[in-house]
């Protein structure tokens, strides 16, 4: 096993990566850039080091500089995480061919075979997978495009050779549009990936996004670890992923599976993996290889109990997979919630700032990987997921109502987030089915009950129950009980400042009172009842000096004695009610004058 390894990431993935590696003895070495110098990953990591300015161009992806620190630290092994260095076939073969690193991941050739699509299908389809209807070469000419189109039948698909993600993607839904499509598809393809190739697929309109993930070591042993369903995106991103997938029975199940293992085979492909595939009426798809750990691996690990980073660390070492495709179980239901620092009533624009409060939840069937704490500012250089809730259950049912729970009693404060999304979603007829397909969100969701669930949810609505200083909620005990007391703008208050008098307290008289009722007293001298209650006594009659502090009489409200003290002193010019009288809030008791 490596002696250390360098992460070449940053936020939770690295922190993931760097828990695995503890408890397998590994000694980690963290690159950080000037934004991340407080960084989650860099506290963790056994050594650190400053690979460059905060744009990730100029440290994160600087792979000479990566490399280099990997050889001053003495690492042995570079994991890169997902995202910045992961899927770059040519930074894997830099690691690979430098003395003494062993790189973390596929191989770096497969990684570029199936980081081409058109190779990526042709490969699939000689291992028997099924591919979307479509080319294995690329195509360049409108003419034979719209060949295509009267074959599959509109819409179909124009995408980029190197695409991914949604980048590079143009859909054509007749003959007319095919000529511009087809430009904007390459120029795309340019811009992202350098690569202005495309090739056509017969588009589905409202497929389901099944992935499978899998793992291979490199003494020919190739297992699936089943499926997830991140059917839930906005914008091709993933909000929502879930595992097993609410779409598939038992017997797609096994096939998706046992295709995902038959193609990565066939693309000499070891380390973990994504299958990724397209299901519509009960047929899948392949669409593409994800070459590297994924965001969502953790509803995986949740399932089955296998240690996903544990086994590409191992795996990389040359170890053998210890256990066969029959002991792979999925068990239960686990669902991942990203929380990113963005406000989804603004179009879930990224919020920046201070993270005043963060409490996350905890407790049964509640995981949490994250890199960051409370008094940490979420930046704006890179990604704003600042933390992965991962609930289980016994079946979704359970997963999906322990879920509201632990999202109610994650209180963030100080930048939105997509929580309130989140308990939106749990509400959700589609969601909660299980109906909704890759089409759903961008289709159904619209802004107002965005907005609603913010006004709802967000800020420091969220967690609901726990008062903080600068609100004008109060905690009282009433007879024992405790009540929480929001003290509305407009309503008469408590008189502030010295007077420690008035309607807030006014020590108990003995007697067996047992409590003291805050009574109020407006311009006029009026004194009032604070509370609906019963006349139990009176202590003055006109003409009295009182004094502040004095009891001007007794209440019985909610079954306690209750007196009723005055809050400035006086002359008492009338007083409006008798012993046994029944009062209400607001009532006049006693009146007083100058
Ligand atoms: C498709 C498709 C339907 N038909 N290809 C979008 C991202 C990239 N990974 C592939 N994508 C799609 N390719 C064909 N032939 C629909 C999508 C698609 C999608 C796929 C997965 C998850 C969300 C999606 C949202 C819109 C479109």
């Amino acid at each position: 096993m490596f002696g250390k390894v360098l992460v070449a990431n940053r936020g939770e993935i690295a922190v993931r990566v760097m828990a695995a590696c503890e408890e397998l003895g590994i000694e980690t070495v963290a690159v950080y850039s000037d934004a991340d110098r407080n960084g989650g990953h860099v506290e963790y990591a056994d050594e650190a080091y400053n690979v460059g300015p905060a744009p990730a161009s100029e440290s994160y992806l600087d792979q000479e500089e990566i490399v280099d620190v990997a050889q001053r630290a003495d690492a042995d092994a570079i994991h890169p995480g997902y995202g910045f260095l992961a899927e770059n076939a040519a930074f894997a073969a830099r690691v690979e061919a430098a003395d003494g690193i062993t790189w973390i991941g596929p191989p770096s050739d497969a990684m570029e075979t199936l980081g081409e699509k058109t190779k990526a299908r042709t490969v699939m389809q000689e291992a028997g997978v099924p591919v979307v209807p479509g080319t294995t070469d690329p195509v360049a000419d409108p003419e034979e495009v719209r060949q295509l189109g009267e074959e599959y039948g509109y819409p179909i698909a124009i995408k980029a050779e190197g695409g991914g993600g949604g980048r590079g993607m143009k859909i054509v839904r007749s003959e007319a549009e095919v000529e511009d499509a087809l430009e904007s598809a390459k120029r795309e393809g340019e811009a992202y990936f350098d690569n202005d190739s495309v090739y056509v697929e017969k588009y589905l309109e409202a497929p389901k996004h099944i992935e499978v993930q899998v793992l291979a070591d490199e003494h020919g042993n190739v297992r699936h670890l089943g499926e997830r369903d991140c059917s839930l995106q906005r914008r091709h991103q993933k909000v929502i992923e879930e595992a097993p997938s609410p779409a598939l029975d038992g017997e797609l199940r096994e096939e998706i599976g046992e295709a995902a293992r038959r193609g990565v085979r066939e693309a000499g492909y070891t380390n973990a993996g994504t299958v990724e595939f397209l299901v519509e009426d009960g047929e899948f798809y392949f669409m593409e290889v994800n070459t590297r750990i994924q965001v969502e691996h953790t509803v995986t690990e949740e399932v089955t109990g296998i240690d996903i980073v544990r086994w590409q660390l191992r795996v990389a070492a040359d170890e053998e997979l210890t256990f066969a495709q029959d002991d792979v179980e999925i068990e239960g239901h686990a669902v991942e919630y990203r929380i990113n620092a963005e406000n989804p009533a603004e179009d879930f624009a990224p919020t920046p700032g201070p993270l005043e409060t963060y409490e996350p939840p905890s407790s049964i069937g509640v995981r949490l990987d994250h890199a960051v704490a409370q008094g940490d500012e979420i930046g704006g250089d890179y990604d704003s997921m600042i933390a992965k809730l991962i609930v289980t259950g016994e079946d979704r049912d359970h997963c999906l109502d322990r879920s509201k729970r632990a999202l109610y009693h994650f209180t963030v404060e100080g930048v939105h987030t997509t929580i309130p999304f989140h308990l939106l979603m749990l509400d959700d007829e589609t969601f909660v089915s299980g109906d909704h397909t890759t089409k759903y969100l961008d289709q159904e969701l619209d802004d107002e009950t965005l907005d609603a669930a913010v006004e709802h949810w967000g800020a420091d609505a969220v967690g609901g129950d726990t008062p903080s200083a600068s609100t004008d909620e109060i905690a009282v005990e009433v007879n024992g009980k405790r009540f929480d007391v929001v003290v509305e703008e407009g309503l008469p208050r408590a008189p502030r400042g010295g007077d420690a008098g008035g309607g807030s307290s006014g020590g108990s008289s003995g007697g067996g009172s047992s409590g003291s009722a805050p009574a109020d007293v407006a311009a006029s001298g009026a004194i009032t009842a604070e509370m609906q209650g019963t006349v139990l006594s009176v202590a003055v009659e006109p003409g009295d000096e009182v004094a502040a502090g004095d009891v001007v009489c007794v209440l019985e409200a909610m079954k306690m004695e209750n007196d009723v003290v005055a809050s400035t002193g006086g002359t008492v010019a009338s007083v409006p009610v008798a012993e046994g009288d029944s009062v209400d809030m607001g009532d006049t008791l006693v009146v007083l004058e100058e």
